[in-house]
């Protein structure tokens, strides 16, 4: 049995409404986890930080107290989630009783074994990111990431003796050169390590929003939200369930959040005397007009509505196909509509429309046997090896590529083989052969492609007719090109994806 998959999100902010950056980064965890649960024990980990300045100056401005407004905001995140067909396997919010008593636990430990000191904090905060910033960072006096104004705070504080793992974070960028990535943002970090560190001011006094230290103040927000990913597996509790995930295999965020991640992250778990995460993976965003899209810059883009003139599934698809997942690229309603029509509507929803209309014209919507071996399995039976391996090195878009060179010569053996004309001619076995392979292909592409458009491939899979599960192992259910049962009853209904001309009709 393979070793527990385990995969995270960041934990969300819940100051506004979601938008569709966060359902990106939460779409490729979804990605991730359906492919691995299909041989493999699995965890999927998203949630919400709900403490800190930023939510409660939120709910300040909404004339509500900060838990009345996270109780409200929670439910719509969940919907956005729902909305997207993800399906993660557990929810955590920071204020939850589970979480914030194993903070505090942290606390503590931290404390006994040292790594914890009283200062004063003196210095420059920006509540947008809920950063401290030094002075010299600053950007014409601002936020170098958000560019917004920043407070002068000066409290007494607890510290983290950052500056005391610099050695041993070092010697480990440099032993393990893939714990980061993209590779750009590994050598950001190293950038960061070789210039110093400072201790990290872990408290706040100044407002109460937060997890209580005994003792007076309240918990830094990020070192309460970091915590998220060991206390929902059951750390300091259950000890056979947290060994089981931790170390996480992949924990996705925003290039933004890279350095809380991959910095102060493992040095608190090193503090712990926990491991490091497998890796780090720090994703692009979506930008508009060059800018990256947020709540604060106000250029957020509603993924509700999107879901519902695109579908979620064919957004699901862009999200993934667009760029490679390192990368920025720029949100465009021509290019969602552009891929929708071309990529989906007529590669794959034609192929399905077209091959079960012939195969009800011809063989009254029987799926046929076939004889002898087929050219196309023998061309596409190490495909999904090659998807899966794609899918684990987070390299969506190629293995997206890869797909489509089944969806292109399924529609080149339409084109070439013309079934139609082999009717007329009465070469029943060529014709069946034809038609086999179009609906085993078909198959295939229903099982590659339901990690990514897992509500639409449902579909396609009952057009199908296929009796088995569309979730099964790949290496049972697409072992040999041949696996559809001849005799298969399909079930051909509307398209898949209608033209969007259509959708905006109705
Ligand atoms: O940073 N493009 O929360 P947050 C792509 N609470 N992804 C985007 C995006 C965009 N334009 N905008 C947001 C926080 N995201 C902290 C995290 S984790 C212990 C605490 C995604 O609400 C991306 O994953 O600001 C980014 O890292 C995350 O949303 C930030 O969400």
């Amino acid at each position: 049995m393979d070793r527990a998959y385990y995969v995270t999100t960041p934990i969300y902010y819940i100051s506004g409404n979601p938008h569709i950056g966060h359902a990106y980064t939460t779409i490729v965890a979804d990605v991730l986890a359906r492919t691995s649960r299909t041989f493999r024990p699995t965890f999927f980990l998203t949630g919400t930080d709900e403490h800190g300045q930023k939510v409660a100056n939120a709910a300040a401005a909404a004339g509500k107290s900060p838990q009345e407004w996270c109780d409200e905001l929670v439910p719509r995140w969940k919907a956005l989630f729902a909305a997207y067909h993800i399906e993660y396997d557990d929810f955590i919010r920071t204020t939850e009783t589970r979480h914030v008593e194993k903070v505090q636990r942290v606390f503590e430990h931290l404390r006994e074994s040292g790594d914890v000191y009283r200062g004063k904090y003196e210095g420059w905060y920006c509540v947008d990111d809920e950063t401290f910033w030094l002075e010299s960072k600053l950007v014409d006096g601002r936020c170098p990431t958000c560019g917004r104004a920043v407070q002068w705070i000066s409290e007494e504080d607890w510290f983290f003796r950052l500056s005391a793992y610099r050695d041993r974070l070092l010697e480990y960028f440099e032993h393990n050169r893939d714990w980061v990535q993209p590779r750009s943002v590994y050598n950001e970090m190293m950038v960061f390590l070789r210039e110093g560190l400072d201790d990290l001011s872990i408290s706040r006094t100044s407002f109460d929003w937060g997890v209580p230290i005994p003792g007076g103040g309240v918990i830094y927000v990020w070192l309460d939200a970091l915590l998220n990913y060991i206390t929902a597996i059951g750390w300091s509790e259950d000890e056979a369930r947290f060994r089981t995930y931790w170390p996480a295999s992949v924990q996705l965020v925003g290039k933004e959040i890279a350095r809380f991640h991959t910095i102060i992250w493992p040095a608190i778990l090193w503090a712990l005397s926990e491991t490091a995460p497998e890796v780090v993976f720090a994703h692009g965003w979506i930008t508009v007009d060059g800018q990256k899209m947020s709540k604060s810059l106000d250029n957020a883009v509603d993924p509700f509505s999107l879901a519902d003139r695109f579908g979620a599934d064919a957004m699901r698809y862009f999200l993934l196909r667009e760029a490679p997942l390192g990368s920025d690229f720029s949100y465009s309603e021509e290019k969602i509509a552009q891929r929708r029509n071309s990529e989906l509507a007529n590669d794959l929803g034609n192929l399905l429309q077209r091959t079960l209309a012939m195969l009800q014209r011809y063989r009254d919507g029987i799926v046929p046997g076939r004889k002898g071996s087929s050219a196309l399995g023998g061309r596409f039976e190490p495909l999904p090896a090659i998807v899966r391996a794609r899918i684990f090195a987070l390299r969506f878009r190629e293995a997206l590529e890869g797909i489509w060179e089944l969806v292109t010569a399924l529609n080149r053996a339409i084109d070439e083989r013309k079934p139609w004309e082999l009717h007329k001619q009465n070469r029943a076995d060529e014709l069946d052969a034809v038609l086999y392979d179009l609906c085993e292909g078909l198959r295939w592409l229903a099982i590659l492609l339901h990690p990514f458009m897992p509500e639409r491939m449902s579909e396609m899979w009952r057009q199908l007719g296929t009796p088995e599960r569309i979730d099964e192992d790949w290496s049972s259910s697409l072992r040999a090109w041949g696996g559809l049962a001849p005799l298969t009853q399909t079930a051909p209904a509307a398209p898949l994806f209608p033209k969007l001309d259509t959708i905006a009709q109705t």
